[in-house]
């Protein structure tokens, strides 16, 4: 049984030029959480970031009494004593406060390795004078209100005013829930109790190489909206033509059908299209574009109204699909020069959370010469794949699926579904990413593989433009060959391959002359392979931890690599070290996995340049 109720979200599969698919709901959701707003941030409203009053819980006594059954006056209700007789052994008032966006972990040196409940509160007005001015062409009209989070780590519950507004599993994608009426106009407390304690049924599950910080780690805002108004868009190619357009529109509230203007002002295009009865249509119109790349990272306004409502994205136009063992993007082969990277902030540590966050990890992803970023191991917050877009990295985009998760749990699959769901809604017009994830170094079994098709499945239907991947694993299948055959690979489209001969798996040397077979023709992209590495630790090439050990461990890969036709890419492990409570080595590694070309002050490690040598090659 479960103790958190799920939200409830309709998973729309938006197909490019075709029909609006039928809302499709995980089989345990529960009507609490509703899915997110496309588009919150550009409209009117408020942001509620900033500090926010927290109460540490570690035996969620704001909920529970002593005997353990709720009580009916938790911290949830921020009670204030009625009178000097009254008991009341709380007040957020008088409580620390933390930074919102932002982990927990990293504010408070006794919080770095918290896991369980704190409570969150802050309060605010809602008076119309106090809304921040719409952005440039957005209506003013404010008819309905939400409360939408960018993330909370792990699981939230949220009340307003006392009431509780509902509940949402899965740390790194955006939800909402409409407060319309619920408003005061002065002095609203919103409560958000987050909960991080890691469960086996959870996603990601008991164990995982990173520390997966709590917290509200993204931001929160008021959204105001119209009566009518676009709930969500897609706009993209049209499959299989590249002169035009086409998407889905969905809007909420329309009571009949609704014309919904579709523009793009500089490519001088534009369609108006009505919709159905549910507010939903799909549309098609011809443009002339030019193409988005990482040479050449053109995005567009693109413009949607309908009634009162106006809502603007920047989007790129691309296509990406495979032919046989090649990537094309945008018809042309490419070779996929990347980095996976954490969203851990450059230079503190803890959860990247800005634009400057993003622009300083994706900045060294490009001078290190990449075309490619894997964003590891669940959705990176919006800032990151907004940057990529602009600065031109190609993304692979994952949700937590990894290693060891309870593949028989129908709860635990409705769970991943959700977050897989989230992640495309929010994300399904960002340029960069081509390939979706849907797990990592899974174990190859019946039910892994049930649990990880239903995936595929929904994606595909979610998202037909982009393709399908995860990283998986390979076994030895003689004594100087490798194979690549998880059963799963059939159902992808790109294979992902972590490897890591020459630091789990041998030393450097064995590279040399290992031959790698796959039973698909279908191409690779090499998520994962590294070495530990302390930055200014110096020794010979064969002393683990050692800058020199890493640099040969890169130029064997590279070498090996480099003979295998079907490798149309490469993510290496990692780009900066990162925080891992399963890396305790005194000295080395103090609870931080060390295979970053870049240690967490920025110093760059001798293996960083072999890297970057070897992308100006492929680039030329
Ligand atoms: C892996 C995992 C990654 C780890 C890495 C390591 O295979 O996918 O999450 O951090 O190995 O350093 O061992």
């Amino acid at each position: 049984m479960r103790v958190w109720s799920l939200p409830a979200l309709l998973v729309f599969a938006l197909a490019p030029g075709g029909a609006p698919a039928v809302p499709r709901a995980p089989p345990t959701a529960s009507p609490t959480a509703p899915s997110a707003l496309g588009f919150a941030d550009g409209r009117a409203g408020q942001s509620l970031d900033g500090a926010w009053h927290v109460i540490v819980d570690p035996y969620d006594n704001g909920l529970l009494d002593y005997r353990s059954q709720p009580r009916p006056n938790g911290y949830f209700a921020d009670a204030k004593p009625k009178n000097k007789s009254d008991l009341v052994e709380y007040d957020f008032s008088r409580s620390p406060t933390l930074n919102v966006p932002g982990d927990w972990n990293t504010q408070r040196p006794e919080l770095l390795y918290y896991e369980g409940t704190v409570w969150y509160q802050r309060t605010f007005d809602a008076r119309a004078d106090h809304s921040t001015t719409p952005a440039p062409g957005a209506a003013p009209a404010t008819a309905r209100q939400f409360l939408q989070f960018g993330a909370a780590a792990q699981r939230a519950t949220v009340w307003l005013n006392g009431q509780r507004l509902g509940a949402h599993e899965g740390g790194f994608t955006p939800f909402a829930f409409e407060v319309t009426g619920r408003l005061r106009p002065q002095g609203n407390s919103l409560v958000v109790m987050v909960n991080d304690t890691r469960r086996p049924d959870a996603i990601p599950a008991m164990n995982t190489d990173w520390w997966n910080y709590g917290g509200l780690s993204r931001g929160v805002r008021l959204v105001e909206t119209p009566a009518t108004f676009i709930r969500a868009a897609r706009v993209g190619l049209a499959q299989g033509d590249a002169h035009r357009v086409a998407g889905t529109v969905a809007l909420d509230g329309a009571r009949g059908p609704t014309a919904v203007i579709v523009e793009i002002p500089e490519a001088h295009a534009r369609v108006t299209v009505e919709t159905d009865a549910q507010g939903r249509a799909a549309f098609s119109f011809p443009a002339t574009l030019s193409l988005w790349s990482p040479e050449s990272p053109r995005l567009y306004d693109v413009d949607i109204s309908a009634g009162a409502d106006r809502v603007r994205d920047r989007i790129g136009f691309r296509t990406i699909e495979t032919h046989g063992t090649e990537l094309r993007l945008n018809g042309r082969s490419i070779f996929l020069r990347g980095i996976s990277l954490h969203e851990e902030a450059l230079g503190r540590g803890g959860r990247a959370t800005s634009r400057a966050d993003a622009e300083a990890l994706l900045g060294l992803a490009k001078e290190l010469g990449c075309n490619f970023v894997r964003l590891a191991h669940y959705p990176h917050n919006e800032e990151m794949t907004r940057a990529a877009d602009r600065l031109g990295l190609l993304v692979w985009s994952e949700i937590p699926v990894y290693w060891t998760i309870a593949w028989d749990d129908a709860d635990t699959l409705a769970d991943a579904r959700r977050q897989l769901g989230e992640e495309i809604a929010r994300d399904g017009n960002r340029a960069s990413i081509i390939l979706w994830s849907v797990g990592n170094e899974t174990p190859v079994t019946e039910a892994r593989t049930r649990f990880l098709r239903t995936l595929i499945d929904d994606a595909r239907a979610a998202d037909p433009t982009r393709l399908l991947t995860a990283a998986l694993e390979h076994h030895a299948s003689g004594p100087r060959e490798v194979t690549i055959d998880d059963p799963l690979g059939a159902d992808l489209d790109v294979i992902g391959l972590n490897e890591y001969v020459g630091w789990y798996d041998g030393l450097p040397a064995k590279c040399d002359g290992l031959t790698w077979r796959s039973t698909t023709q279908k191409p690779i992209v090499v998520s994962e392979f590294g070495a530990d590495a302390k930055a200014g630790l110096h020794a010979d090439a064969l002393t683990r931890f050692s800058e020199e050990y890493q640099a040969d461990l890169y130029r064997h890969q590279l070498a090996m690599l480099r003979k295998v036709p079907a490798v149309r890419g490469m993510s290496p492990w990692i780009l900066v070290d990162f925080r891992s409570p399963r890396r305790p080595l005194p000295g080395i590694q103090d609870g931080w996995n060390r295979k970053g070309l870049v240690a967490n002050d920025g110093t760059k490690k001798q293996a960083f340049w072999i890297l970057r040598d070897a992308y100006r090659g492929l680039a030329r």
